[in-house]
């Protein structure tokens, strides 16, 4: 027997100082639909998510509230968890970085850097983002003297800090990148990152002194310092993975569980605004450690409203959970999978999201309901013992599009491959009209083998869209009388003949635009 294949994918670890919005979601769903996709083919699946709660921007937003940052923290991991499980989301671990198997892995993963030599003294003087939780240079802001990813405000700082020799491993990190031509995706962003890497690289800034910031996790080496968030954060993934053992990470002990553990990662998604911390800062940390570094960093575009940024100080950031609950989950997993190609940005318009459900309802929820109810009409609910006849090229095409965009991650081309076989089926009908074979029992034989076309391709479009319709191919597999939602390689072999066949409410009941309204 084969070992099984196993995906550890990941999301960033969101800030626990804002509510989820649509640019959290998708990056989130994205990664279920992955997860899912990888499931129903048989691999084991570890899906990490979770809430990044040290750092100033936490201590802050919890200073204004008049809370403990950890009193903020507990109620701002809840809100992502719910959201997720209101957004259909089938993580496996949600981590926290305020847990103590994590405080203990960071805790390892920087005395084994200061072991290495890998960590010096030094001063830091330079521009810092609150926002973004990030350190730049002069020549970073640019000339309106602003954050280069938010555009807020930064403050100088000049303070005693640690420094990972990172500069040390440019070389090997361009060597990676260069053998490893999908490592970054996409293409454009791995050049980005290649151009970047073409000056000198800097070393990295790991601490903060406990006067000016306290809500961090303790260096092992300098109790009055707090590591860097950024690096915290880093480490969720490695602590999540269980690749070091804390109790026993006393110099190079605790590290030799890697082999048994889930790392390295798979797949680390996230957005383009955090790609250079995920794909310089990370691997060469890892490199400084002596760990391997993940296998793939994908970097998607952004979400924009209409033509301007989400932001919360210009008060238009989409809720999902508002969209769910007017539309359902699926309508809003559909939404983002199949309107933002993977990479490219994107933008929220409530046009946009009615004409997406509009495709959900009459391409694919009208095929649902003619099918079964033709079947219960005209066959008392049972498929008729057929030969198919017509739509072959079409299921088979529409696999083979959908199993090679996965591949490629291009997930929107394969979500619009699974919709253009929902369409080439309506088309069928309206040829063959059934309803016409049905008033001719000459043409019973015709008849029988229209609605089993139907039926087998209704079992096909149930699997190809389970990783984003989650909910409703449940419910429609138990229409089509099947246990569970098939997998594709099932679903091409399923022998409906003698299937009962149940109808019921649309899939996607239609909406009145109106509705819109109370989503924003
Ligand atoms: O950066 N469009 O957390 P964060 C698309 N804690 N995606 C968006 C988006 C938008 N408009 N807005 C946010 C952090 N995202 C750190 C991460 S990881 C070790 C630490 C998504 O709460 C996208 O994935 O600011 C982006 O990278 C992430 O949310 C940033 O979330």
């Amino acid at each position: 027997m084969g070992t099984i294949e196993r995906r550890f994918l990941t999301t960033p670890i969101y800030y626990a100082s804002g509510e989820p919005h649509i640019g959290h979601a998708y990056t989130t769903i994205l990664t279920d639909v992955l997860a899912r996709f990888h499931r129903q083919d048989g691999k084991d699946v570890f899906f990490l998510t979770g809430t990044d709660e040290h750092g100033q921007k936490i201590q802050d937003e919890a200073e204004k509230r008049g809370v403990e940052p950890i009193e903020l923290c507990d109620v701002m991991a809840e809100r992502f968890k719910q959201a997720w499980d209101r957004l259909g989301i089938s993580y496996d671990r949600f981590i926290r970085t305020t847990e103590d198997q994590h405080k203990a892995t960071v805790t390892a993963f920087l005395q084994r850097l200061w072991d290495r030599d890998q960590i010096y003294e030094g001063t830091y003087s330079g521009w810092y983002c609150v926002s973004d939780e990030r350190y730049w240079t002069e020549k970073d802001l640019g000339e309106d003297r602003t954050c280069p990813i938010c555009g807020r405000e930064v403050t100088y700082v000049e303070e005693k800090n640690y420094f990972f020799k990172m500069s040390e491993w440019q070389d090997a990190l361009v060597k990676q990148i260069q053998d490893n031509p999908d490592w970054i995706v996409p293409e454009i962003r791995k050049n980005e990152i290649l151009s970047f890497l073409k000056q000198p690289l800097g070393d990295l800034s790991i601490s903060r002194p406990k006067s000016r910031l306290s809500w961090g996790i303790d260096l092992p080496f300098d109790r009055d310092h707090v590591a860097y968030v950024w690096v915290d954060a880093l480490i969720n993934y490695l602590t999540a993975s269980g690749a070091i053992d804390p109790s026993r990470a006393d110099g190079e002990q605790g590290f030799e569980d890697v082999a048994l553990s889930w790392w390295p990662a798979d797949m680390h998604l996230v957005g383009k605004d955090i790609l250079t911390t995920h794909s310089v800062y990370w691997p060469t940390l890892l490199m400084g450690v002596g760990l391997p570094v993940p296998r793939q960093i994908l970097a998607h575009g952004w979400w924009v409203v209409g033509e301007t940024k989400m932001s919360k100080s210009l008060g238009n950031v989409v809720d999902p959970l508002m969209l769910r609950d007017t539309f359902g989950t699926d309508a809003v997993r559909w939404y983002l999978m199949r309107e933002m190609p993977t990479g490219a940005d994107a933008s929220y318009t409530p046009e946009r999201f009615l004409a997406r459900y509009d495709e959900l309802a009459n391409v694919l929820g009208n095929l649902v309901s003619r099918s079964t109810s033709m079947i219960n009409k005209y066959r008392a609910g049972l498929v008729p013992d057929a030969a198919s006849n017509g739509l072959d090229p079409e299921v088979d095409h529409a696999l083979e599009s959908a199993r090679s965009a996965i591949e490629r991650l291009k997930v929107h081309d394969a979500f619009a491959a699974a919709m253009d076989l929902a369409r080439a089926a309506n088309v069928y009908i309206e040829e063959r009209k059934p309803w016409a074979q049905a008033k001719d029992p000459e043409l019973a034989t015709e008849l029988d083998e229209t609605l089993a076309t139907l039926a087998r391709v209704l079992v096909v479009l149930c699997a190809l869209f389970q990783p984003v319709a989650t909910e409703k191919m449940h419910e429609l597999a138990l229409r089509l009388g099947l246990d569970g939602v098939p997998t594709l390689e099932k679903a091409v072999a399923e022998d409906m003949t003698g299937k009962r066949l149940a109808t019921g409410d649309p899939l996607f009941p239609r909406v009145h635009p109106e509705w819109m309204d109370k989503t924003t």
